[in-house]
């Protein structure tokens, strides 16, 4: 015959499996199993109900209590289990799908200087450190500054060779991009008195097409030097002292004799490349008379020289460039080597 007692013996060693059971569930399948095994129609408690109708009525209460207790401590422990094994699934999908933002943010590069702007600022460093200033202009100019009062007049054929892009402005022929920094020369003497020691970095535009040594927009720097007893070889020694501060005393100069209308006498100016080829970096020489005559310095007291380098070729060298179109096609892969 059961007891109330005995019943109640079997169902506490039941929950003592189940709960064993669930502790070890590590997923929602196992604790649904377990649910289903320990409460559901077939489960040891489940015939335990059944089997109160065969107990003394004094025993039945006290068994009815009992399975009750079980019953609601099982649930407890399943519902428990239910929630601990879906937190942590939760915990394990979120670890999984974590974006690494330390990561990420390690990865990105740092942005630099273009080359263009790093060897104005190396060229600016190199002249100031000799005693010049820097001087600017705008870069939309008029026929005086980029030509006239640069002793070109209108008639000149050197003004046919500086393959000028105008504005549609003014009389035709008279407002442009300026084709050189040398305009700068003039706006500088036209408000400084001498002595003046300037260079002038800036844009510069032509209808040249793109190629290897040429861009249709480039930058030149332009140097002015208005003094007493200036000569040549002031000009000769200034340029290559700053050859050799900004390249290095390997790089090797030269002087050709060449024409420009706003100095007399003119040279081109060119340094050695590592091939032992020549690159032209620019034009220079003493400044025409009638340039200093056209601001108003009396050239019998004030002599000077002057020189326009393109900044653009400066960096093709210094940086070892194969092509002056690099400085232009903005590919990351290229601008983050330097
Ligand atoms: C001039 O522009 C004169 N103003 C230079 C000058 C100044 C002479 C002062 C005397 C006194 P040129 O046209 O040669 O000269 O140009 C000077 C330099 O600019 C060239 O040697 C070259 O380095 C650069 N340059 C010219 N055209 C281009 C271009 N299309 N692309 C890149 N660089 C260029």
């Amino acid at each position: 015959m059961t007891t109330a007692a005995a019943l109640t013996a079997e169902l506490e060693t039941v929950l003592a499996e189940a709960t064993t059971r669930l502790a070890a569930a590590d997923d929602l399948a196992t604790v649904a199993a377990i649910d289903s095994e320990f409460l559901g129609k077939k489960s040891t408690v489940s015939a335990a109900k059944q089997q109160l109708g065969a107990l003394d009525a004094d025993q039945r209460k006290a068994a009815g209590q009992a399975i009750n207790a079980i019953r609601e401590a099982l649930t407890g422990q399943v519902e428990a289990a239910r929630i601990r094994v879906a937190d942590q699934a939760r915990a394990e999908q979120v670890a999984a799908e974590r974006l690494d933002l330390t990561e990420r943010l390690s990865s990105i590069r740092r942005g630099s200087l273009h080359l263009n702007t790093q060897a104005r600022d190396r060229l600016e460093d190199v002249f100031v450190g000799m005693g010049f200033t820097i001087a600017e202009g705008p870069e939309v100019e008029t026929a005086w500054y980029n030509f006239e009062a640069l002793n070109i007049p209108e008639w000149h054929p050197a003004r046919g060779s500086f393959d000028t892009i105008f504005v549609n402005l003014g009389e035709p022929e008279e407002v442009m991009l300026r084709s050189h920094t040398s305009p700068v020369q003039i706006r500088t003497m036209e408000v400084q008195e001498p002595p003046i020691y300037i260079v002038a970095p800036g844009r510069t535009f032509r209808t040249d097409t793109a190629d290897a040594t040429h861009l249709p927009a480039f930058n030149q720097i332009e140097g002015l030097v208005v003094d007493r007893g200036i000569t040549l070889g002031d000009l000769a020694g200034t340029m290559q002292e700053f050859v050799h501060a900004f390249f290095g005393r390997e790089v090797k100069t030269r002087l050709r004799p060449s024409y420009f209308p706003f100095t007399e006498p003119s040279a081109e100016f060119d340094i050695s490349r590592p091939d032992g080829s020549w690159l032209e970096l620019g034009g220079c020489g003493m400044v025409h008379p009638n340039v200093l005559r056209n601001c108003g310095i009396d050239p019998e007291i004030w002599q000077g020289f002057a020189f326009g380098f393109g900044i653009d070729r400066l960096a093709v060298m210094r940086y070892e460039l194969d092509d002056i179109r690099e400085l232009v096609n903005n590919d990351v892969r290229f601008l983050h080597q330097f």
